[in-house]
């Protein structure tokens, strides 16, 4: 057995007990009542705690509004505009206008278009009517497919597409709807999106439905975010996610128009799952064990584990398992729901109604498809040394970071890696 293999063998064994005294080994925490996070699960061993500490530190569950990154393009960029000139231009709930209109290229039948030349362009306030009766919520997170790391986490409102699709009476000839914004009325600086209209009308196995969102956890869009009115398409990646919308162009056109197949965009790949972390000590003492907490997106495969795994910087691994299958990967212990959820959500209350939550505002799952869950764990100490610490998701079907679907173009999934220095 080479010097490596013993190592890692050693340690594999030396994780696993650690683990199993610590009581977290695999716990995947579901319908657990809401307890601080920081304090283990009921039935467990209270964390250690440089454990509890790092959780404890951890992001809140949901991002407030103004804490997103913003990721926006323009210039100027939309929001950054006077509020006169946003009244100006629509970017206000008061002068807020959307035109839904059949593509002049490749028309779609329609039996009416609602423009804004002849008065029927759709505002603000019909929209909300719309919203008194057909309004949905949302638990989502908002990902840049070229960026990788999540924007933000938040809880979308607002009407489904279809609600105003079918306003325009449509007839045939239909197979797509694309959509834009606000872009400074400048052709060149256009951002559009699409989507088939099946998906549209309809929402695939227990998705949310396509929305023109209004509120983001709770409060009004701001306009960064996209307001007064935003497409948020639940599965997809954040360019799918129209901001300043101004235009539905329903069209008979049979593919992708999107703006961002150009510069190689997958434009038809939904949510990835993976992880990453969030705290993990550069520097550590040799022997002292090593806490390291996470976020993991959870894409459309789902997710049923987080591992980790750590080792030697300078270990060579066979070039023929590039995404370390074979590592002695361990689990990480998936965190539960927060005590508190945090994103500014008014008295911090999931709000009534939301899709996925109960009515006492209980997720009726866990980790919640579609969004971040957090997690965390304490690796035994090592001896003085350059180490790689590695994670990985694990899906619903077993399959491993970064696959099924590892290409870059489709959105990040590589397998993080970040260097420990142990120190003698
Ligand atoms: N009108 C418009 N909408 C847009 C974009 C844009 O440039 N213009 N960028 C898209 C991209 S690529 C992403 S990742 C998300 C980011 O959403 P955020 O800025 O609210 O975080 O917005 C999307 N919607
Ligand atoms: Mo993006």
């Amino acid at each position: 057995m080479n010097q490596l293999q013993q190592f890692l063998d050693e340690h594999q064994k030396l994780t696993r007990r650690f683990f199993v005294r610590l009581g977290v080994a695999g716990a995947a925490v579901a319908g657990l009542p809401l307890v601080g996070r920081a304090q283990a699960p009921r039935g467990q061993a209270p964390r250690p705690p440089e454990l509890a500490k790092a959780i404890e530190a951890l992001e809140s569950f949901f991002t407030p509004p103004a804490k997103f990154r913003d990721v926006s393009r323009g210039k100027p960029l939309p929001h950054s505009l006077p509020d006169e000139k946003k009244r100006e231009v629509g970017l206000s709930r008061e002068t807020w206008k959307l035109e839904v209109i059949s593509d002049p290229d490749k028309p779609a039948k329609l039996g009416r278009e609602l423009k804004s030349a002849d008065g029927t362009a759709l505002d603000f306030d019909a929209l909300l009517k719309l919203g008194e009766k057909h309004a949905v919520r949302f638990a989502k997170v908002m990902t840049c497919l070229n960026i990788g790391c999540p924007l933000g986490m938040g809880i979308w409102e607002g009407v489904p597409l279809r609600e105003v699709f079918w306003l325009t009476r449509p007839r045939e000839d239909v197979r797509r709807v694309f959509y834009y914004g606000y872009h400074n009325d400048d052709p060149k600086q256009l951002f559009r999106s699409s989507l088939p209209v099946g998906r549209v009308l309809e929402d695939p196995f227990d998705l949310p439905p396509v929305i023109l969102c209004y509120k983001l956890n709770g409060q009004w869009l701001d306009s960064q975010r996209g307001g007064p009115v935003r497409v948020v398409v639940p599965e997809a990646y954040g360019f799918k996610s129209i901001k300043w919308l101004s235009h539905i162009v329903l069209t008979n056109l049979a593919h992708a128009n999107d703006t961002y197949a150009n510069g190689n965009n997958d434009v038809d790949s939904p949510l990835k799952s993976f992880a990453a972390t969030l705290s993990f000590p550069a520097e550590i003492a040799a022997g002292q064990p090593i806490p390291v907490t996470g976020y993991a997106q959870v894409g459309i495969s789902g997710l049923s584990k987080v591992q980790v795994w750590i080792a030697p910087e300078k270990a060579e691994w066979p070039a023929d398992d590039k995404y370390f299958a074979t590592a002695p990967w361990t689990d990480a212990e998936i965190l539960g729901p927060p005590s508190a959820w945090g994103g500014e959500l008014a008295d911090d209350k999931i709000p009534e109604g939301t899709l996925g939550f109960d009515s006492t505002g209980q997720p009726q799952s866990w980790p919640m498809r579609l969004g971040k869950a957090h997690w965390a764990a304490l690796l035994p100490g090592l001896p003085a040394g350059d180490y790689t610490l590695r994670c990985r998701t694990i899906d619903e079907k077993g399959i491993a970071q970064p696959l099924p679907r590892p290409f870059r173009k489709s959105g990040h999934a590589a397998i993080e890696a970040v260097s420990i220095k142990v120190k003698g």
